[in-house]
């Protein structure tokens, strides 16, 4: 697969309480999905600088970010390849609010299947398909990167990842 610019997105994932905060997006790439807030780096700005923006314009809150990860991606049919840079938040301050791009929802950080937090489970079949390799490794708090390489299924049509390692 050939591509002709790298884009940069954030995208950032904040604990608290031993839970963990996911967006389900409302609208645009990625909609119907949980997943963390972020969007485009732009050019005058960072890439933490555009975590901290986006997780304010998302969610309402500010946190202290830490980078935690790098994914890269390819899709059949686009002309960019993606680098996501994943930021990983310890509480936060202000107000967790809805947004007419996310609505914020906490899930349990806990592995135990048996356990009795309260908090609904991740909902592991509602994210980007190759996101479940790597949730392990940002719940453990491991440094990661990732490759994932997505093609278009005809018989499902959607594009789905044919090749991904993660570590
Ligand atoms: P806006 O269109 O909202 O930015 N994104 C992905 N996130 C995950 N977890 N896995 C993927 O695997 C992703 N591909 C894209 C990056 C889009 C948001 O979607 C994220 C941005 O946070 C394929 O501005």
């Amino acid at each position: 697969m050939e591509y002709s610019k790298v884009k940069l997105y954030t995208n950032a994932f904040i604990f608290h309480d031993k839970k963990i905060l996911l967006g389900y997006k409302k609208r645009g790439f990625g909609i119907h999905k949980y997943n963390g807030f972020g969007g485009k780096v732009e050019p005058e700005e960072t890439s933490l600088e555009a975590a901290a923006r986006e997780l304010e314009e998302e969610a309402g809150i500010k946190s202290p970010l830490k980078h935690i990860g790098v994914l890269f991606f390819l899709s059949d049919g686009e002309e960019n390849a993606f680098h996501i840079d994943i930021y990983r938040g310890e509480g936060f301050e202000g107000t967790v609010i809805e947004t007419d791009e996310m609505r914020p929802q906490w899930f349990s950080t806990a592995i135990d299947e048996h356990s009795s937090d309260a908090a609904p489970k991740i909902p592991y079949d509602q994210l980007w398909e190759t996101d479940p390799y790597w949730y392990p490794l940002l719940l453990s708090n491991t440094k990661f990167r990732g490759r994932a390489d997505f093609r278009m299924d005809s018989e499902k049509g959607k594009l789905l990842p044919c090749k991904w390692w993660y570590g």
